[in-house]
């Protein structure tokens, strides 16, 4: 198939996840367009089967805001009717659904077909989406596209409760390659990489996010101050964004700062993230919570918060520990029992890497979005009319 996808390429999960997407696909012989504002930053640009179309946006005096989503749906559309795109696949309903529904309409005006998906990441439904400005358009959007996908089963509830939406929604939960995503073999390599971060006797907690408040990276520094009184550890920060400084001045109120690496944007998580005992995510809401399962996939188990989709993934007492939203108490007296407990913790590492390994691989989700890619292309006539 020719499929054209679009995500925000430089920001959160939701693009991570549309990239990973498309080198999967690329991998299984389909050709895969980016049309995007940025090469998204997980591409390095020579992958074989995989185009990259920037979506220029000219600005001009009498633009405040220079219209994006009309230069997005315009790009859709010439690189769909170019290179013969068999459909569009938008991440992130907000504005991509909008810009993709334009592309459909500038090609049935042509008598060309352009079906599109929309999949729902999270906060397009549960933050972004439910501003008064913003829902109807969504609404209609979601309701126009061809097909939808929700990463996961509690979003989809979301979406259905909060928008009214009458139509189907498939489920397909995020996924991680198992095989980039996954412990160290090398035991002496691992331990050498853990000496840049830690000494010997010491645990690393990670934390990857990007850093905005939904995140409560506050959470995270609170928690670690009470692990780091009773247990030797270090704490890795991986991302950045609004609510680093946060971060950084509890640190220093903690005067626990040289106990934290603060290691800003890095391209290969995969790297790092084995190189930790337990990964900390208090977050407000996560529609799923993706760094959870590639530090789990790394066999990495993970402190989390009971919210959203985090339950589909996180058992408690399993492959991690769920707490309610704010317990820095909990979490943080839960992460030291774990963290001094050698058995438990490396049985709930082992537990973590099955579940991503029997759930979440990309053999098995990524046929899901392939069968799903055709059934929408199956359906009889385009919900524009063309054939
Ligand atoms: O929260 C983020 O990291 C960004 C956001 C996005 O849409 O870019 O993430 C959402 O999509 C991710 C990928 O599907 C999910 O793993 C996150 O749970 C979800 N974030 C929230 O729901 C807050």
């Amino acid at each position: 198939m020719k499929i054209g996808i679009t995500c925000y390429p430089t920001y959160g999960g939701s693009g991570v996840v549309a990239t990973e997407l498309g080198i999967e696909l690329a991998a299984r012989g389909h050709q895969v367009h980016f049309i995007t504002y940025q090469q998204p930053f997980r591409l390095t640009g020579r992958e074989v089967g995989i185009y990259f179309h920037e979506v220029a946006v000219t600005s001009y005096p009498l633009f405040q805001y220079p219209p994006y989503d009309l230069a997005l749906a315009s790009r859709m559309a010439e690189v769909a009717e170019f290179y013969g795109l068999d459909l569009l696949h938008v991440h992130y309903a907000i504005p991509h659904s909008v810009s993709a529904l334009l592309a459909r309409q500038m090609m049935a005006a042509k008598g060309l077909r352009l079906p599109f998906i929309t999949t729902l990441h999270g906060t397009d439904i549960t933050l972004v989406g439910q501003d008064p400005g913003y829902l109807p358009i969504t609404k209609f959007g979601i309701e126009e596209s061809d097909g939808v996908t929700s990463i996961s089963a509690d979003l989809k509830a979301v979406t259905e409760r909060s928008f009214g939406v009458q139509k189907d929604i498939e489920v397909i939960r995020n996924f991680v390659n198992c095989d980039v995503y996954k412990p160290f073999e090398d035991e002496a390599k691992r331990t050498e990489l853990r000496a840049r971060y830690a000494a010997p006797n010491e645990k690393i907690i990670i934390h990857l996010s990007n850093f905005r408040r939904v995140k409560r990276v506050g959470d995270v520094v609170e928690v670690f101050a009470r692990i780091a009184r009773e247990v030797p550890a270090k704490l890795m920060l991986i991302g950045d964004g609004p609510d680093r400084s946060i971060a950084e001045s509890l640190a220093l109120r903690y005067g626990i700062q040289s106990k934290i690496h603060f290691l800003g944007k890095q391209d290969s998580v995969q790297e790092l993230l084995p190189l930790g005992d337990l990964l900390l995510m208090p977050s407000e809401m996560e529609s799923f919570g993706l760094a959870a399962l590639e530090g789990m996939a790394c066999g990495v188990p993970c402190i989390a918060t009971d919210v959203g989709g985090v339950p589909e993934l996180v058992e408690h007492d399993y492959n991690g520990l769920l707490y309610r939203v704010g317990d820095v108490l909990g979490m943080g007296a839960g992460g030291i029992e774990l963290l001094l407990n050698e058995p438990r913790l490396k049985q709930m590492g082992l537990n973590a890497r099955k579940t991503a390994q029997d759930k979440f691989c990309t053999s098995r989700i990524i046929p899901m979005y392939e069968r799903y890619y055709e059934h929408v292309l199956q359906a009889r006539n385009g919900a524009d009319g063309t054939p």
